[in-house]
């Protein structure tokens, strides 16, 4: 069978072809992150807004690390399909967004080039929590969120005092420093840099982490970079809604049929998908609001309300899921406890969230309807990945505020105590800080005190010491070592 390209497009069914000619688009996105989260919603958005505008708005996208997606791509003239999964049946078709993918490592000297390219007005990030390098449990509230001692970002500081010749910066949030401050030095040509990572405030958070690089680098003239950067980069909030399970290679044999040429970079989602983005671009951008983007003031109750009922419930299904032997999402949701759990959540969740957002009731019915889509195959374990650094996003502000009004948080204590459950040696699921979570047990053996040195590696030194909560949660866990779950 042949591979996708550009020569294959007129011989896929019409249906199935991209909005627009891929030879009419430049680079003037870039974006970090090139998992199938990115190709499956901003690349969207951004071929429609294209194609509707008729503007030639192209995306270059880096990938942090592995090069295999970028070489997939560019076998594939930067072609890929996108398949929607409908409970009825999928939709599938090929997105002409991309002008280019490279690789952070490989490709330093054209992302240093891209960075400072004036017709480049939008960088934009998924790189998930991890790329963050934020100091365990801060906000821009409570002063720096970079971890200088980070052993990826220290390294990083230290090129940056090498002077002229040294190696390019190695994480993405000191590749971003050294371009904008390359960027900055060449005459300050505005750029805004959107993160679509799953944060509270992320805008705020990358854009304090990346002046903290510039203000520990070495670089002489840095408070001018800095200077130049309060004026001329803007750093919007925004909210990324589609559920994106990592691709199978069911995924690749369905998309194969269906286009008859290979596609090994093709993604699927879920019908649902929306953006919601704060309205203070510093230069052009693509108009995505022609594809149902939403521009707003301010993206903060949406943000908490995606992120506390959507993505807490979808970890307190991973969790518990798995505890009980579950696979999937809909696997989980087809259970007597999950609709009753993701509902009840949300209902304990509910005041804490602030006005202005989507009524929470209303939310978690859609939410129901969305797990449960049957063609999804959403694994609990993808979800599962990273806790360490989700949990402080999704579930522990809520419980402080809960806490601090004496309002019980019985359902917040059942999704602990699954994630506790799943931080022991015998059933981890991946995360950075997997080895110390492992060794809160083999510490702290009496499960009141493995609870207490779990939430203390979360940097939540303050609910460890809550003594009801962590009696709460260890409470919990002998039923769920039984697979039982009790909402
Ligand atoms: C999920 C998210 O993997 C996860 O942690 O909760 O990726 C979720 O599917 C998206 O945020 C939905 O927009």
């Amino acid at each position: 069978m042949p591979r996708l390209d550009r020569t294959e497009l007129r011989r896929l069914p019409p249906e199935c072809r991209p909005a627009l000619d891929p030879g009419a688009l430049r680079t003037r996105v870039v974006h970090f992150g090139l998992g199938a989260f990115h190709r499956a919603h901003q690349a969207l958005w951004t071929e429609q807004a294209a194609a509707r505008s008729g503007e030639p708005w192209g995306i270059t996208a880096v990938a942090p690390r592995s090069a295999g997606t970028a070489r997939a791509l560019r076998e594939q003239d930067l072609l890929y399909s996108l398949t929607e999964r409908r409970p009825e049946g999928g939709a599938t078709r090929v997105v002409a967004a991309l002008t280019g993918a490279l690789v952070l490592t490989e490709d330093a000297a054209r992302v240093a080039a891209l960075l400072a390219d004036p017709e480049v007005t939008v960088v934009t990030l998924t790189v998930t929590e991890k790329g963050y390098h934020r100091l365990a449990g801060r906000t821009p509230c409570d002063g720096a969120v970079l971890d200088r001692k980070d052993p990826a970002v220290a390294a990083d500081l230290e090129r940056t005092a090498a002077g002229p010749g040294a190696a390019p910066p190695a994480t993405v949030i000191g590749r971003l420093a050294s371009g904008l401050a390359a960027r900055m030095r060449a005459g300050a040509a505005p750029v805004t840099v959107v993160s679509c990572d799953n944060m509270a405030d992320n805008g705020a958070v990358l854009g304090a982490a990346v002046r903290e690089f510039v203000a520990a680098s070495g670089w002489p003239d840095r408070e001018t970079v800095l200077d130049r950067m309060a004026t001329a980069v803007a750093f919007p909030g925004t909210v990324v809604d589609r559920i994106v399970p990592a691709t199978a290679e069911s995924d690749l044999a369905r998309a194969a049929a269906v286009l008859g040429v290979r596609d090994t970079a093709a993604v699927t989602g879920e019908p649902y998908r929306s953006w919601v983005l704060e309205d203070i671009f510093a230069a052009p951008r693509p108009p995505w609001e022609l594809d149902g983007a939403l521009l707003v003031p301010d993206t903060t109750p949406y943000q908490l309300t995606k992120l506390r009922l959507l993505n807490g419930s979808h970890s307190a299904l991973a969790y518990l899921g798995l505890a009980a032997g579950r696979d999937t999402v809909a696997g989980a949701l087809d259970t007597d406890w999950g609709a009753p759990l993701v509902r009840g959540l949300c209902a304990e969740l509910a005041p804490t969230l602030p006005p202005g957002g989507p009524d929470p009731a209303d939310y978690a019915a859609e939410l129901v309807t969305r797990f449960r889509n049957p063609a999804m195959q959403h694994r609990l374990r993808q979800i599962a990945a990273d806790g360490s650094l989700k949990l402080p996003e999704r579930w522990l502000p809520a419980l402080r505020t809960l806490r601090a009004a004496g309002t019980p948080t019985p359902l917040l204590e059942l999704a602990l105590a699954g994630w506790v459950h799943t931080t022991h040696p015998d059933r981890q699921a991946a995360d950075p800080a997997a080895e110390t979570l492992a060794g809160c047990w083999s510490t702290h053996p009496e499960p009141t005190g493995t609870v207490r040195a779990l939430l203390t590696a979360l940097g939540a030194a303050d609910l460890a010491d809550d003594t009801a909560l962590t009696g709460a949660i260890a409470a919990r866990l002998p039923a769920l070592r039984a697979g039982r779950i009790e909402v």
